[in-house]
């Protein structure tokens, strides 16, 4: 039979509109319902940057439709790609169900974050592979592509033009790169977890490929839990730049791959400002959303996962 072969295209997930916020919160928490004051606060986050739409819902969308397009290209009609969501409908187990309605048999599952934790796209693969399961559906996964040469060429091609925007050579080499992703528990690097290696890997690359000789690696937006999260925070960063007559910071959240929350709150907003108090301008690198190279990335990945397939 010719049945198309599934790609299940897996993304952090935002809430439908404001009303949903709860019980995306909710489940972020594992079921457990935020206060009064932390959905305040984080409704107040999403009202600072959404005015309505939730930025995450579209990208990932567009996101869906470019790796169809591009697999389609390069194999029409072999594979058909689904949307599977870790905090928001469709949930990953959604996309699973829809697989096996359309009477998919093999599929292969992608996150749209490139680089693996136990604790992110390692509980991504869990749901999926579970779901596939009990589907009777084969699945084979993509865990990481944090070396990907047009994923690290796509990087680099925003460093270089949002370096452009601090002036020329001279003004560019006085820049300090901070790259930055997601910061998870410590406890992730007593369990061997490749997260922290990739995500300088990624770093290094990036740079060498743009240019960039004064960079360093920073984290974001930790979970305000009592245990300890990786740091140092960008926030603690920015503060000892400062000190140190750092005048320009280039942000490049290359944890992520589109403009959400984390990005567009964390650092346009909280970042910026904090810099600014500190006499630092703060710009940031254009995220991949859509972006051709990424497309690319994403179904050269499906493809080979595809090919491993029994
Ligand atoms: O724009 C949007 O609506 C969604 C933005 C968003 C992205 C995202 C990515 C990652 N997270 C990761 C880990 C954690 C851990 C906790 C946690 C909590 C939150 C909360 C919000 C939120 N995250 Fe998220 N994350 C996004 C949004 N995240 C909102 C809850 C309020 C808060 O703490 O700010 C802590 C959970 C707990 O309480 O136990 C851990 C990781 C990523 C990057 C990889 C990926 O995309 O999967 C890792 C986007």
């Amino acid at each position: 039979t010719n049945r198309p072969v599934g790609v299940l295209v897996m993304s952090y997930g935002t809430p439908k509109s404001m009303d949903h916020i709860e019980a995306y919160y909710t489940h972020i928490r594992r079921g457990h319902p935020p206060t009064p004051e932390q959905l305040a606060e984080l409704t107040a986050r999403y009202e600072a940057i959404v005015g309505g739409v939730f930025p995450l819902r579209e990208n990932t969308d567009r996101q869906a439709a470019g790796v169809q397009a591009q697999l389609d290209r390069e194999h029409p009609g072999a594979y058909k790609v689904y949307q599977g969501l870790k905090h928001a409908e469709p949930f990953i187990e959604d996309g699973v169900k829809a697989m096996a309605a359309d009477g998919i048999r093999e599929a292969v599952g992608i996150v749209l974050a490139p680089h693996y934790s136990v604790m992110s796209v390692g509980s991504y693969i869990k749901r999926a592979r579970e779901a596939a399961e009990a589907e009777g559906i084969q699945m084979a996964f993509v865990e990481s592509y944090h070396l990907h040469p047009k994923l690290i060429e796509a990087i680099a091609v925003r460093l270089r033009s949002a370096l452009a925007r601090f002036g020329g050579p001279d003004e560019q080499r006085s820049v300090k790169v901070l790259f930055s992703a997601h910061s998870l528990p410590e406890r992730i690097l007593s369990m061997g977890d490749p997260y922290v290696d990739q995500l300088l890997a990624t770093s290094r690359a990036a740079a060498e490929a743009a240019g960039v000789a004064d960079w360093e690696f920073t984290w974001q937006s930790a979970g305000r839990t009592n245990e300890p999260w990786l740091g140092p925070d960008i926030l603690d960063t920015l503060d000892r730049l400062a000190k140190e007559g750092v005048k320009a910071v280039l942000s490049a959240p290359i944890g992520f791959v589109s403009d959400h929350l984390e990005v567009l709150y964390d650092l346009d907003i909280e970042a910026k400002q904090f810099a600014a108090e500190r006499g630092i301008r703060f710009e940031r690198i254009d995220m991949l959303n859509d972006d051709p190279l990424y497309m690319e990335t994403l179904a050269e990945l499906a493809a080979e996962a595809a090919a491993g397939l029994p």
